[in-house]
């Protein structure tokens, strides 16, 4: 069965928009394999985004996910990887269909970094080592 890493970022925590965006998921038909509320370290988030290191926006965007907890989770189901990014909607929430959880509960906040509620895995190849940095007991 397939599995996604997805991360309610800190704006998501702090706008108390956990429960809309696990609900989402769930009604799509995921399950939730793995939860946890969790406040991410610097090495932590520079692993995790270690494909944007050098980008202008890198520094911003490991600060802001520093910036308060994150509630991390492991979802499963057949091509959950994609249909979550479908979920989630276009980086920028500006552009971003609605109906999407970007589309719907995020917009431009006039910040260096794009606050946009949630992280989805976008390959198996990520969500692996995405999932074994969040959930190394798993
Ligand atoms: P994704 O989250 O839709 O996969 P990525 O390109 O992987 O988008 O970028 C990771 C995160 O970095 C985004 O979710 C967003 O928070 C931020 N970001 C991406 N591109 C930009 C940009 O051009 N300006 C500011 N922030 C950005
Ligand atoms: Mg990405």
């Amino acid at each position: 069965m397939e599995r996604t890493l997805i991360l309610v970022k800190p704006d998501g925590v702090k706008r108390n928009l956990v429960g809309e965006v696990l609900s989402r998921v769930e009604r799509k038909g995921y399950t939730i394999a793995a939860l946890k509320l969790m406040q991410a370290d610097r090495g932590l988030l520079v692993q995790h985004y270690a494909e944007h290191e050098g980008k202008p926006f890198f520094e911003p965007l490991v600060e802001f996910m520093m910036s308060g907890p994150i509630v991390a989770v492991v979802a499963e189901g057949n091509r959950v990887i994609e249909g979550f990014r479908k979920l989630a909607g276009a980086t920028d929430p500006t552009v971003a269909e609605p109906g999407t959880i970007r589309g719907d509960l995020a917009r431009d906040q006039g910040t260096k970094v794009v606050q946009n509620i949630v992280h989805g895995s976008d390959s198996v190849e990520s969500a692996t080592r995405e999932i074994s940095i969040f959930f190394p007991e798993l």
